[in-house]
């Protein structure tokens, strides 16, 4: 097991991080930015290093002073949290090259799943169904028509570089299509450098489920069920639940198992994300994430695992304890990312919180880097804190957000808090009916102010 890990990250990940670590009784070293010095994960740390000013590419994502601060501190482990350098195949060979380990999958395997191209191909080949669409890149106009015409419109441009919602483009007509893949070629290079493109068949209102899987590495892998993320804005999960309200239990198990041979097969090492569409019940892969996700503390409420703890043990070669068998599920998870935010217009509201009181009581939790009297930097993502609550049913996971979220205090910023109060309110919601354009559609017709 590791003696000492370095945290290269900040805010409530790297919290979260640092409490599996001093479980695990692995002492601590805290990286911060000159803005994060009175950070919690910094006062809470064995150690800490100043890596850089506040700019992320000057300190987080800065790799030489990332390095610096193993060797300054002999951390023999590094892990990365989410964001920053989480997913950077050429980091994790690095820290390897310096006989530092990186607590993530292996780096061929990042790769694989950064190009959405070959982590297609890798998915069709491990059996897991697929969206229709190209098997490859785009190389002309011309082919991309047939295509398009084999599929059926409307089809998605693509870019193989993306993510994220960043670089696709909607065609609805065979009218469509040039200038679909123009633009998605251009937005792809200017965005990744990469105008790679490939082709799939659009789906118009999919849910958003995604299958949590834990792997030793040797071919031995588990999943640990689903969540549901199709309430997003603009490609940002703001609310995910387990197990879907879509969802029955044999289509979960069933889904859940085709990936975990799939897991199996390509001896992932790791925890990983991976991302399907779901309509008509009907699974289509779109993309894997090869790291410990925001949204993880769902599957933990309703396994009872701790999945960073896990992630840690199977990346210092501890082999994977837990087997399918042990995966017991119990109840409804749901969390809600609260952002230092305006709840209508989510125009950032950085700044210093003069009063911060979070919910508590049985089956609440809250994930959080901010505490009374802390200033939320403008250099970072606005996250608040996650409010995870778990109840025996989904009704009663329900009512007790709403007492949570009721409960929760935040003063001097302004948050996303009435928005979830006004969401656990909201009938689709509470009836699971919902999809992945169901908040935006929510909000365009007058969001919270609509009640
Ligand atoms: C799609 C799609 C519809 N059809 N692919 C958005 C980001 C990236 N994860 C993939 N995304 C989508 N891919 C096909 N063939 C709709 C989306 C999409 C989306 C997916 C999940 C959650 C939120 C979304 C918001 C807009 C579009």
């Amino acid at each position: 097991m590791f003696e000492k890990i370095l945290i290269a990250n900040r805010g409530e990940i790297a919290l979260r991080v640092l409490r599996a670590c001093k479980e695990l009784g692995i002492s601590t070293v805290a990286v911060h930015s000159t803005a994060d010095a009175n950070a919690m994960h910094v006062r809470l740390a064995d150690e800490s290093v100043c890596i850089g000013p506040p700019a992320a590419r000057d300190s987080y994502l800065n790799v030489p002073a990332l390095l610096a601060a193993c060797e300054i501190t002999g951390a023999d482990a590094v892990h990365p949290g989410y964001g920053f350098l989480s997913e950077n195949a050429r980091f994790a060979e690095i820290l390897e090259e310096h006989n530092i380990h990186f607590i993530g999958p292996k780096p061929g395997h990042i790769r694989i799943m950064g190009d959405k191209i070959e982590a297609k191909r890798t998915a069709r080949r491990l059996g897991i169904p697929v969206v229709p669409g190209s098997d490859g890149g785009i190389t002309s106009d011309a082919e991309a028509m047939v295509i398009a015409k084999t599929i059926g419109f409307p089809v998605l441009v693509k870019a193989a570089a993306g993510g994220g919602g960043r670089g696709m483009k909607v065609a609805q007509t065979p009218a469509d299509l040039s200038n679909a893949l123009a633009n998605a070629r251009a937005e792809a290079q200017s965005a990744f450098g990469d105008d790679a493109v490939y082709l799939e068949k659009y789906l118009a209102q999919p849910r958003h489920i995604e299958i949590q899987v834990l792997g030793d590495g040797h071919g031995r892998a588990i999943h640990l069920g689903e969540r549901d993320c199709s309430l997003q804005r603009r490609h940002q999960k703001i609310w995910e639940e387990g197990h879907s309200p879509a969802l029955n239990i044999a289509a979960s198990n069933s889904i859940g198992e085709t990936v975990a041979k799939a897991m199996r097969e390509l001896e992932y090492l790791g925890v990983g994300t991976v991302e399907f569409l779901y309509e008509d019940g009907k699974f289509h892969f779109i993309e894997m994430n090869t790291r410990i996700q925001v949204e993880h503390p769902v599957t933990e409420a309703i396994t009872d695992i701790d999945l960073v703890v896990e992630q840690i043990r199977v990346a210092a070669g501890g082999g994977l304890d837990l087997k399918q068998e042990d995966v017991k599920f119990f109840g409804h998870a749901i969390e809600c990312r609260i952002n230092a935010e305006n709840p209508q217009t989510f125009m950032p509201s950085p700044g210093k919180i003069v009063a911060y009181h979070p919910p508590g009581g049985l089956g609440v939790r809250v994930d959080s880097a901010v505490y009374n009297g802390y200033t939320i930097p403008p250099f970072y993502d606005s996250l608040v804190g996650k409010l995870i609550v778990h109840g025996k049913t989904r009704s009663e996971c329900l009512m007790r957000l709403k007492r949570a979220l009721d409960e929760f205090v935040v003063d001097g910023v302004e948050t996303t808090l009435p928005l979830f109060r006004t969401l656990v309110r909201e009938k689709d919601i509470i009836d699971g009916d919902y999809h992945i354009h169901w908040l935006e559609d929510f909000l365009a017709k007058g969001g919270i102010d609509r009640v």
